[in-house]
């Protein structure tokens, strides 16, 4: 699919608990802001553990599950929904490879992170996955309609 304006999509990010920790809160969140994307949802939240299993339940058979799981449930995420053209993928390009040390410098891991179990941030994989964890990671009520204005060459 050719990136295009009129292709409007949802993604979850969501900054994870050493992201917090480290205080890359607002340099996270800046990069999606800069580039033009829209906020629609924001908090700062301890994820439960069932919350965690089912959020990465697709990765439940990999050995790396437990710890996964205990890294998330570690402290306070920031949670975000974010919308815009083409915005899954796009999102993924400006997240990074899994593994930060293979990440390209100018991406959130490359220039932020170097191990894979401490990679400071996700981000949904498909634009399913963008409907799904949008809607398992927040209630009714804590997404918000607006509309910003856009600069015409953003356009
Ligand atoms: P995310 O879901 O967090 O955006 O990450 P991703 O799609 O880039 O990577 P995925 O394969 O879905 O893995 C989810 C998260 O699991 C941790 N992980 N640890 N070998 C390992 O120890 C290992 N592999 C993956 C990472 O935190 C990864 O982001």
């Amino acid at each position: 699919l050719k990136a295009s304006m009129e292709d409007v999509q949802q993604t979850y990010i969501m900054i994870k608990p050493d992201g917090v920790q480290r205080g890359l809160v607002g340099e996270i969140i800046s990069r999606f802001e800069h580039k033009g994307f829209t906020l629609k949802g924001l908090k700062l939240f301890q994820c439960p553990t069932e919350l965690a299993e089912e959020h990465y339940r697709d990765l439940k058979s990999k050995s790396f599950f437990p710890k996964l799981v205990k890294y998330i449930t570690s402290g306070p995420v920031v949670c975000m929904a974010w919308e815009g053209p083409g915005i899954v993928a796009a999102a993924r390009k400006l997240i990074g490879a899994t593994n930060p040390l293979q990440a390209e410098p100018g991406t959130i891991r490359g220039d932020l992170a170097i191990q894979v179990g401490r990679n400071v941030v996700h981000g949904s994989d498909s634009q399913e996955n963008g409907q799904r964890e949008v809607a398992l990671w927040f209630k009714d009520g804590e997404l918000c309609e607006w509309t910003q204005e856009i600069t015409p060459w953003l356009r």
